[in-house]
């Protein structure tokens, strides 16, 4: 049996406990190609070792993440944006304003889409969560707003289990002429639902699905950042703007165990993905970043920037910042917006400030240039 076949069947059998329809999913092992920057032994180009162990796959036992834990493999190779059809570093600098247009009050309105389908992406080479993703990335899109639009979002239900949203931000639970507690009522497989409100403050919200057990579907998944920035009377001053996530998977779940052990980290989706491929900036450019924490099963996370300080906004919800650090640390849920310049040229390493999750993925670089 070639590789690939094994890893097929293997998929199958997860797919059929927690997330079915991946078979269509599947995608070509070889196409996970390496860096050319990195030495590449050939056993990176198949996403299994050969040798490696069935998982177990016992009755109440589900398939979080294919099995690969063999040091850490995923600190070689690469995972192509082909494998997963996005691109962790485009990620960073694109915003889904939505489709715009204007009432006759001219309050201005933004339709966006947000459709659920279940997926496999690979966290990095060889590790392949069979997620839930909106618009087929993880995490979902960074929505952009100005505070005082109007909002309207198309939830459209394609994956096997019910979902809803939950939007965080200040807000009416129960629009007019809507369901009370919109963000609970399940949209169900096949179905769609319409969440409507003004974003009446802005910040940095995250927003996430609601479906029980929510460990589960949080870890799948299904979250997004909600970009709402401050009215056009009183903008952020241009900066080089960048928006990460930060999340985490244990490779494998068992539904009785609500506190399972992460075993991957990153910052959109793929483990070590800007430790291989630092991110370019300028030297005396402004650079802003706004953070989202989407990590379960630990506590918090943090973000951590060496040999430079950032200028704090927690929430993101002032323009005056509350700390001038280096380090900031989230709950799940919890957002800030970072701002900073590098007054030298070099490489800056940022990663969590838990040497567990740095170790697990999420360590990155500033490649800064004249
Ligand atoms: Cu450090």
């Amino acid at each position: 049996m070639t590789n690939q076949r094994r890893m097929s069947r293997r998929m199958l059998l997860g797919g059929s406990i927690g997330v079915a329809g991946l078979a269509s999913s599947l995608v070509n092992p070889q196409t996970a190609h390496a860096s050319s920057a990195l030495p590449q032994p050939p056993v990176y180009n198949t996403l299994y070792m050969p040798d490696m162990p069935d998982m177990d796959m016992g009755s109440n036992a589900t398939v979080g993440l294919t099995p690969s834990m063999v040091g850490l493999p995923y600190q070689v190779g690469d995972v192509s944006p082909k494998v997963n059809g996005f691109d962790p570093a485009q990620m960073l600098t694109t915003f889904d304003h939505g489709k715009v247009s204007m009432l006759p009050s001219r309050q201005t309105v933004r339709d966006y889409t947000l459709t659920v389908t279940d997926k496999m992406i690979y966290l990095g080479p060889k590790v392949a969560l069979a997620a839930s993703v909106y618009n087929g990335r993880l995490p979902g899109p960074y929505l952009r707003a100005t505070q005082g639009d109007h909002i309207r979002i198309t939830l459209i239900n394609k994956s096997t289990t019910s979902h809803s949203i939950n939007f965080s931000g200040l807000h009416p639970s129960n629009p007019p002429g809507k369901l009370p507690d919109m963000a609970f009522q399940p949209v169900p497989k096949g179905g769609h639902t319409i969440y409507e409100f003004d974003a009446t403050q802005f910040g940095l919200h995250m927003y996430q699905s609601f479906a029980n057990p929510m460990t589960f579907t949080t870890l799948r998944g299904l979250f997004g950042m909600f970009i709402v920035d401050p009215p056009a009377t009183q903008p952020r001053p241009q900066a080089t703007e960048l928006a990460m996530v930060m999340s985490a998977s244990p490779l494998k779940v068992d539904l009785k165990d609500n506190t399972p052990d992460n075993d991957i980290y990153a910052v959109n989706a793929v483990a070590y993905q800007f430790m291989k491929h630092p991110i370019p900036l300028r030297m005396n450019k402004p650079v802003r970043v706004y953070l989202g924490n989407a990590t379960e099963f630990d506590r918090i996370n943090s973000f951590h920037l060496h040999a430079n300080l950032f200028n704090l906004y927690r929430s993101g919800t002032s323009l005056t910042p509350d700390e001038l650090t280096d380090t900031v640390t989230l709950c799940h849920g919890q957002t800030a917006i970072l701002e900073f310049m590098f007054k030298f040229p070099g490489d800056y390493m940022f990663h969590a400030h838990q040497a567990e999750f740095s170790d697990k993925g999420w360590t990155s670089t500033f490649r800064v240039t004249p």
